[in-house]
């Protein structure tokens, strides 16, 4: 399902990335600004079909981030617990389709990544004001870790922590930036990370999709 895959040697802008684990591939400016603009045009989209809602813990505190789904499972967490749902909690209407743009780009790279098979049926939507974060934690909600997640920036810069198996391993900082593109796969797929802040005024790129939001994360996934 996955061969070795190589980190790729430069950033698009020649500097070189940090040493990362193994199942780690960073492509820091992989999106054009045409790019990045074509996905907030479908980031708009999405939202207009399936607004933005915030998700509970069990105990019911609404997550710091507001989140949304496109593909035909989508993550949500309540009072009963995180897990995958058909259908919008708040409309009760199907998720919107994966958007073309980000299936094609998620097939150019698993072909480069020499993965095959790869057929994403979630794509979490996180929508990061100027206060967002994300606390450290494994994706695990997902049946079989063998297939990898693929997380597209887009808008300010963030500053991303990538840990190891267990909570207490030290992390490694990352800035992720408007077009970067990572993929989590092999070992990769089960390390713990988070985002520790964003970086308000910072996008290269103005956009409505933007307008009273500093970032949007979109990971695809094989949830099923
Ligand atoms: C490393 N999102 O949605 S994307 C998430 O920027 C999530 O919104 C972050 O973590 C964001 O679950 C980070 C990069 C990412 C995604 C999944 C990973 C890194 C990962 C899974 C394993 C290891
Ligand atoms: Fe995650």
């Amino acid at each position: 399902m996955g061969k070795a895959a190589p980190q790729p040697d430069l950033f698009a802008d020649g500097a070189q990335p940090p040493p990362l684990p193994e199942g780690v591939a960073w492509y820091r400016g992989r999106l054009s600004k045409a790019e990045q603009i074509g996905l907030l045009d479908d980031a708009v989209a999405i939202l207009q079909a399936a607004p933005l809602f915030r998700p509970r813990m069990r105990n019911g505190t609404p997550l710091i981030n507001k989140m949304t789904n496109c593909g035909a499972l989508g993550w949500y967490s309540d009072e009963k617990g995180y897990r995958y749902i058909a259908q919008h909690p708040e409309t009760g209407a199907p998720w919107p389709p994966i958007p073309s743009r980000l299936s094609a780009l998620c097939d150019a790279i698993m072909d480069e990544l020499g993965i095959a098979g790869y057929a994403p049926d979630a794509c979490l939507v996180n929508a990061y004001g100027a206060e967002g974060r994300l606390n450290l934690h494994q994706d695990h909600d997902e049946v079989d870790f063998r297939w990898p997640i693929v997380s597209v920036s887009l808008g300010a810069d963030a500053l991303f922590v990538l840990g190891g198996y267990s909570r207490k391993d030290k992390v490694l900082p990352i800035r992720l930036c408007s077009g970067d593109v990572v993929v989590l796969y092999g070992k990769g797929r089960t390390l713990f990370h988070g985002v520790k802040k964003v970086f308000p005024g910072t996008s290269p790129v103005s956009h409505p999709a933007l307008n009273g939001l500093a970032r949007i994360n979109f990971t695809l996934r094989r949830a099923r």
